[in-house]
């Protein structure tokens, strides 16, 4: 199949911002006493910070209000935020950075499509700030993943119809929002077992074998 875009989301493909993300749930979810593991922040990828924390409130007996919810996603932000700060372009792979500059200089597209309100921010942090033809995130969106909305906004930045993009996720979700918008799915980690996925990849570099012009 003959692409000319690639849509990347972010966390888990990019980057491995979700150990910051668990590392900040799990201390907002300390803080009120509610329980929280690794297994329940697997759900939680790809999926927009209000909804990822109506899943970790699942476990507390009592009902919160939409201000109370507001302030602790507020609280959660603040420490991942500090978290990334600690992030440098030596957090990006040399896997994924070679793999990238290659699929650019073979002449496709590149674009990132998270769910993440910080991805200005973490862009920032890889040093990949100016990198991408198209950045469509959690800022531009109404609909967080399994909606496609994310992945049409990026494609229509990019000026190229879904069809002509193939979108590379690690989450279930993303893989859903990819094909409900049109898009062939590369699927890395959990998202390779997806029966929706048209390529199961074992690694970020087997997109070379995938992308190949
Ligand atoms: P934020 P992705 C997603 O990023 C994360 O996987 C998910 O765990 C997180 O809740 C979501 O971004 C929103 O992030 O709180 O920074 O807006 O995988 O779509 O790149
Ligand atoms: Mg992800």
């Amino acid at each position: 199949m003959s692409y000319k875009g690639i849509i990347f989301d972010l966390d888990g493909v990019i980057c491995f911002t979700d150990q910051y993300h668990y590392q900040a749930w799990k201390k907002m979810a300390d803080a009120i006493g509610v329980y929280f593991d690794e297994k329940i922040n697997n759900r939680l990828r790809g999926v927009s910070r209000m909804a990822s924390l109506d899943i970790i409130l699942e476990r507390s007996g009592k009902n919160y209000s939409r201000t109370e919810k507001e302030a602790l996603a507020a609280q959660k932000n603040e420490i991942y935020k500090a978290l990334l700060h600690q992030m440098t372009p030596q957090d990006l792979s040399a896997e994924v950075k070679n793999t990238m500059d290659e699929l650019k200089r073979r002449g496709y597209r590149l674009a990132i499509g998270s769910s993440s309100k910080n991805t200005k921010l973490i862009l920032e942090r890889l040093g990949l700030a100016d990198y991408f033809d198209a950045v469509s995130d959690g800022t531009n969106i109404t609909h967080s993943k399994p909606d496609p909305e994310v992945f049409l906004r990026a494609a229509e930045y990019l000026g190229l119809d879904p069809a002509d993009c193939l979108v590379v996720e690690d989450a279930r979700a993303g893989i859903d929002a990819a094909v409900a918008g049109g898009f062939h799915g590369a699927g890395l980690g959990e998202a390779a077992e997806h029966e929706k996925v048209t390529y199961a990849l074992k690694s970020f570099a087997d997109l070379l074998y995938v992308a190949k012009r």
